[in-house]
């Protein structure tokens, strides 16, 4: 980088528009008066609901829950029409939010972040965009999103495909007419599953290409009564409270009692309440120990298994969509409108591609290895390059040149999840390693924020130029999310947790799974501790006279 050009001086740079840069900026310029821009690739806020318009995206937080806790009056004015939000009423959220704070003015859209380097001459971070910005700030913040970076599967002969194609994570605006069409969906995690069963209503024919069944549970949506919405804002500060200091981000009474400790129809009645109610609940309210104890998981695992059994009608296809190879919830636990009843439709086929796997793209299909599936529209609900894709994108170099992406060449490393060593005064709103996507993010995200916020708050009033992880306490935290980690089932699947879906891509658990009540409690000691792991340079005495 040159310095010549460098002509804008900020307070702060925030990377990305999405939940977490707005109301990071709203702190900055708001709360503490810096300024501060806010640079976002897309047209507009919103972030992974900006970029994820396939048909069925929504997401798998109950509406009432999936939203801001930090202003009252927002909370108050806002009506969600669903029990999940679905992803364009989430993007009219967001928009209000801006348009409420009057956020738009300092957030530079179709703007991408290139490279970020810490000047050590000037302490300060040097920023540049694909739209020739370069900007120096005092604190370089990301708001990128955990799964923001974009997985294709290198499959031989795309480029000849003369149908289209698309990846739910880059949705086109204008929607996709199915209608007619012989659709294929590769992917069967979350996209997948709420994308197939709306395909599958449109399209001619559809075909899914499944690598690795899945456990899901319906999600039972719905639209939500005025009554209960009425009920909840009446409740809020208490839901929130409660929210803030839970394990997973949700006010829901987390179970303690082990799947063990009862007979199996006790316990299959105890599936069945949860399965009825729906959503996240079966995993939280059923039993504590679903994550931690293989056993206790297996019972869970062989209810959903008993449901697809008499959920699907082929005998043949049930047993394709059975998942047997990992745990229940160790890759992202899925919620569901229909999924496994699409199967008994007459135009939706399946295909276990584990079984014979995708051998290349032909320009009119998709060719396995037991068989030829002509399509005109082909879905990559394949994923994301999980928590660090979006910053190895990014030239980000801390002191001495050195790239973010090569101290995180075997996995990557942040003190809390939030400051890398040798990257002063950086900080990522959930980044790899804190509670982000193993948690209801909203939560996760404000606490991060204010976490942020209040730092860069103590730095000013103390004189504080820099704050530094110290390497010692990143490296104790890592230790303690891989420790964590271990005692968990997360360690026995292929998840985007581990990395495992990108080919040489480290085998290492990203997320905290100590839960974010743990985690907050964690980051208030380090604060009241004057924000222990971190060396804060205080700026030189001004000499008297
Ligand atoms: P996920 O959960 O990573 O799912 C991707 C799906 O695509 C999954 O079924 C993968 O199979 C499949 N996949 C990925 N690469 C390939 C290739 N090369 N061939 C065949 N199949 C492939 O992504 P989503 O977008 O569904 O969800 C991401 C997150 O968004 C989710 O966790 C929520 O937090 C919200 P695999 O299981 O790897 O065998």
């Amino acid at each position: 980088m040159t310095t010549d050009t460098t002509r804008v001086e900020l307070d702060a740079v925030v990377v990305g528009a999405g939940f977490s840069g707005m109301y990071m900026l709203y702190r900055l310029r708001d709360v503490l008066g810096l300024s501060a821009r806010v640079f976002e690739a897309g047209d507009e806020v919103g972030g992974t609901w900006y970029w994820n318009r396939y048909p069925g995206a929504r997401c798998d937080s109950e509406s009432y829950l999936y939203c801001f806790s930090f202003d009252k009056g927002l909370a108050q004015e806002w009506t969600w029409s669903g029990k999940y939000p679905e992803q364009p009423e989430i993007l009219r959220y967001l928009s209000h939010v801006a348009d409420r704070f009057d956020l738009r003015r300092d957030i530079q859209f179709e703007t991408r972040v290139t490279a970020a380097h810490f000047r050590e001459d000037l302490d300060r971070w040097e920023i540049e965009t694909d739209q020739g910005d370069r900007v120096l700030a005092r604190y370089f913040i990301t708001g990128v999103g955990c799964i923001s970076a974009g997985q294709m599967p290198r499959i031989e002969g795309l480029d000849r495909f003369e149908g289209e194609w698309h990846h739910t994570g880059s949705w086109p605006h204008e929607g996709v007419d199915f209608a007619g069409k012989r659709v294929g969906v590769i992917g069967t995690g979350s996209s997948g599953v709420q994308a197939i069963p709306v395909i599958a209503r449109q399209a001619g024919h559809l075909t899914v290409f499944q690598r690795t069944p899945q456990y899901t549970i319906p999600a039972r949506h719905g639209t939500v009564t005025p009554e209960f919405l009425d009920e909840v804002k009446g409740r809020y500060d208490e839901i929130f409270e409660k929210t803030r200091w839970s394990r997973g981000g949700t006010p829901y009474d987390e179970a303690e009692r082990s799947a063990l400790d009862f007979d199996d129809d006790e316990r299959r009645r105890i599936y069945e309440a949860a399965w009825e109610e729906g959503g996240f609940r079966f995993l939280l309210t059923t039993f504590g120990d679903i994550t931690f104890d293989r056993r206790a998981n297996d019972t869970a695992a062989e209810f959903i298994r008993s449901k697809i059994r008499e959920t699907v009608d082929d005998p043949e296809t049930a047993e394709t969509l059975m998942p047997r190879d990992h745990p229940f919830a160790s890759k992202r636990a899925l919620i569901d409108t229909n999924y496994y009843e699409t199967y008994n439709r007459d135009n939706v086929d399946l295909v276990d591609i584990r079984h014979a796997p995708i051998e290349e793209i032909t320009p009119t299909g998709i060719r396995t290895r037991e068989g030829e599936y002509e399509l005109d529209v082909i879905v990559f609900a394949t994923g994301y390059d999980g928590m660090t894709g979006a910053f190895n994108r990014m030239d980000i170099r801390g002191r001495g040149g050195q790239a973010l992406r090569e101290k995180w060449a075997e996995g990557p490393k942040a003190y809390l999840g939030l400051s890398p060593a040798g990257f002063p005064n950086m900080f990522m709103i959930t980044g790899p390693g804190s509670p982000s996507v193993l948690s209801n993010m909203p939560p996760t995200i404000e606490q991060h924020v204010e976490f942020v916020s209040d730092f860069v708050a103590y730095m000013v009033e103390h004189g504080i130029e820099l704050a530094e992880a110290d390497l010692e306490a990143e490296t104790e935290w890592v230790d303690h999310v891989n420790e964590t980690a271990s005692r968990t089932l997360y360690m026995l699947a292929d998840s985007w947790y581990l990395g495992a879906n990108i080919p040489g891509k480290p085998r290492v658990f990203m997320p905290y799974a100590g839960g974010l009540d743990v985690y907050r409690t964690k980051c208030n000691e380090v604060a009241e501790a004057g924000y222990e792991g971190y060396v804060l340079h205080a700026r030189e005495p001004v000499a008297a006279g």
